[in-house]
């Protein structure tokens, strides 16, 4: 019981639906979460790992189809299938309650639900929105004590009639066919059922603090983000502050705790980590946009991180981290691939089955140790290269957007968008290949506008007429920018050398942004000049930089036509300056092939 009303009768509700044997409400105290692990690991939901390598560490295995965000498997519930858009799954509202209540319906008989009330931001800040998650998960529950700021705060920020977004979640018997992730913004709820995996099952993570919040945001006048923040310190000791938004999978937790390559670091370059996933941004009263990280945890990717790509993770999830479906050594420590240490003896793969990397292939775990979309859960405060303001409840000043996408071939790595307009439209061309973090096809280039394709929780045709609005209304906006690390040679290697050196990049668009450092404008935007990027010291041969800054307008004149059929799925919905701004790169690209 809380003093809140409308909270007791939703849980009595929900309660009287899903008929749990008990009914345990998180406090979010150090002395609960020991408790909760021991209950965790009795019921075999965990296991403890070696408490002198990895104290406070947990280890989990996911049921093998419920591994990854089902995306074909999530709705936005709004009264009209308009308002969802063609690039949503959409399901009305009645539906989507009857069909989840009947899912939920005994469904957690013999078990228990707990209560987690829970803030994305600062409980109490005036930016933050509090929710309250009912699961009958305790792995769920170990992770949202790590990636939200769980707890007594959360409820007493709530206090007797405060808003807060109802989120259901019940794993019933991770039946996929019981599987169904529903949004209801227009009630500020959530129902989530049949998974247990991160994006489908932490309810604060993309449910609420991208889809919910975009739809909020759109009719609040701010953004809601798929987004890194990451402060670059330089040897003057100025800071200042990029987004930025890459599809899933595709480099902002490592973007985000990048380590400056050594000569760079020498001459007093610093990183500071805000935030790995998600930015809510505002108009600040400088006229500035600024952003917040409204997550308190890291849900990364493992594969591929290690103490050479990814020093500070490395250090971040030495402790009280949950890892799932990683692999597994017989002495309790973790193993995946990419990792820089050797494999454990005894080690099972991400299903439990004795790994053996000489019959690779064989074993039914796709060949692999690790599944590629495994993950670690650790705090954000362990994060060596945390920035001091991380916590700071106006945010940081952005000084530069970055969009970004994963293309063997096409975008450079690096391109200036010429406006904001322009820059939206980059950002709403976005694609990528598909990456281990969703269900489908791996590798397969699919329209990701803004990286928020899977994310946005409402027409993406008003999306972008959102984001062209803002731009009018932020007297001073951050520039904008598309990135890309990962162009590949023709023997299918990458031609950038990625993580650290990205720090390059970086440099020139905080350069640009300041009125600093050259360009030469090309058709799509304006691209380093050869002497502009800072490459010394860079593994890079002279021809592949030369390759990676090229810009091909007979390859752009194709992909271009591609663009237009899929922004013509938005209909008449789709603001005209999107399209005056397609009309102007046709033409650029068009004058640019002629001559
Ligand atoms: P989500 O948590 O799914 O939203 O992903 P993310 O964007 O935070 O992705 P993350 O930084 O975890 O990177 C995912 C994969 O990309 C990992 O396997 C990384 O090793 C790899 N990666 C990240 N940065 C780079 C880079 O600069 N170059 C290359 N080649 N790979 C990279
Ligand atoms: C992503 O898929 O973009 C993630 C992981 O960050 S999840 O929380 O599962 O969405
Ligand atoms: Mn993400």
């Amino acid at each position: 019981m809380s003093r809140h009303r409308t909270l007791d009768a939703w849980i009595a509700d929900i309660t009287a639906l899903a008929r749990p044997d008990r009914v345990v409400w998180v406090d979010g105290t150090p002395e609960e979460k020991e408790r909760l692990i021991e209950d965790a690991v009795s019921w075999g939901e965990v296991e403890r790992l070696n408490p002198d390598k990895f104290p406070g560490c947990l280890y989990h295995r996911s049921d093998p189809s419920d591994v990854a965000r089902t995306e074909e498997l999530t709705f936005i519930c709004t009264s009209s299938r308009e308002e969802a858009g063609p690039t949503n799954h959409w399901m009305s509202p009645e539906d989507g309650y009857r069909r989840a209540r009947a899912v939920l319906k005994d469904s957690m008989r013999g078990r228990t639900m707990y209560v987690i009330p829970f803030s994305m931001g600062l409980p109490g800040s005036e930016f933050s929105k509090i929710g309250v998650q009912l699961t009958d998960s305790l792995y769920v529950v170990l992770n949202m004590l790590i990636m939200t700021r769980a707890g007594r705060a959360a409820l007493d920020a709530l206090g007797t009639n405060g808003e807060f977004v109802r989120c259901v979640h019940g794993k019933i018997d991770l039946d996929i066919k019981k599987r169904l992730i529903l949004h209801f913004p227009e009630d500020n709820a959530i129902w989530s059922t049949g998974s247990g995996y991160g994006g489908n099952a932490l309810l604060g993570k993309k449910c609420l603090a991208l889809r919910i919040a975009s739809h909020a945001a759109r009719r609040e006048g701010w953004l809601a983000e798929h987004m890194l923040i990451v402060g670059i310190e330089d040897p003057s000791g100025r800071t200042e502050y990029i987004t930025a938004a890459f599809p899933s999978a595709c480099g902002k937790t490592n973007l985000a705790m990048l380590i400056p390559p050594e000569p760079l670091r020498r001459r007093g370059y610093k990183i500071w980590t805000v935030g790995d996933d998600i930015a809510w941004l505002r108009i600040g009263a400088d006229g500035r946009l600024w952003a917040v990280n409204p997550e308190f945890g890291f849900f990364g990717v493992a594969p591929g991180t290690n103490s050479r790509t990814n020093r500070n993770a490395i250090e971040t999830i030495r402790k009280n981290t949950i890892f799932t479906n990683v692999a597994l050594g017989r002495d309790g420590t973790v193993w995946w691939e990419g990792a820089d240490w050797p494999l454990p003896p005894g080690t099972k793969d991400w299903l439990g089955v004795p790994y053996d990397p000489k019959s690779v292939g064989q074993n039914g775990a796709m060949g692999y140790a690790a599944h590629p979309n495994s993950r670690f859960t650790a705090p954000a405060s362990q994060c060596p290269s945390l920035s001091p303001h991380w916590e700071d409840p106006r945010g940081v000043p952005i000084s530069a957007i970055l969009f970004g996408a994963r293309r063997e071939r096409l975008a450079p790595l690096v391109y200036e968008a010429f406006d904001w307009k322009h820059g939206v439209y980059v950002g709403a061309t976005m694609a990528s290949e598909r990456t281990a973090a969703q269900t489908g096809k791996v590798g397969e280039l699919r329209y990701d506008p803004m990286a928020m394709l899977p994310f946005c929780g409402y027409n993406m045709a008003d999306y972008f007429t959102h984001w062209l609005d803002m731009g009018r209304r932020i007297p001073k906006p951050p520039k904008i920018f598309h990135v890309n690390w990962f162009r590949k040679n023709a023997e299918g290697k990458f031609l950038w050398p990625g993580f650290g050196e990205n720090l390059r990049v970086v440099n020139w668009i905080l350069a640009r942004s300041r009125g600093e450092s050259k360009a030469q404008e090309t058709p799509i935007g304006y691209v380093p000049t050869p002497d502009a990027l800072d490459l010394s010291g860079v593994p890079v041969k002279p021809e592949d930089a030369e390759e990676l800054l090229k810009v091909r307008p007979e390859e752009w004149e194709k992909e271009i036509e591609s663009q237009q059929r899929f922004l013509s799925r938005f209909g008449s919905r789709l603001s005209p300056e999107i399209w005056r701004e397609h009309e102007a790169l046709k033409e650029r690209l068009r004058s640019s092939v002629a001559a």
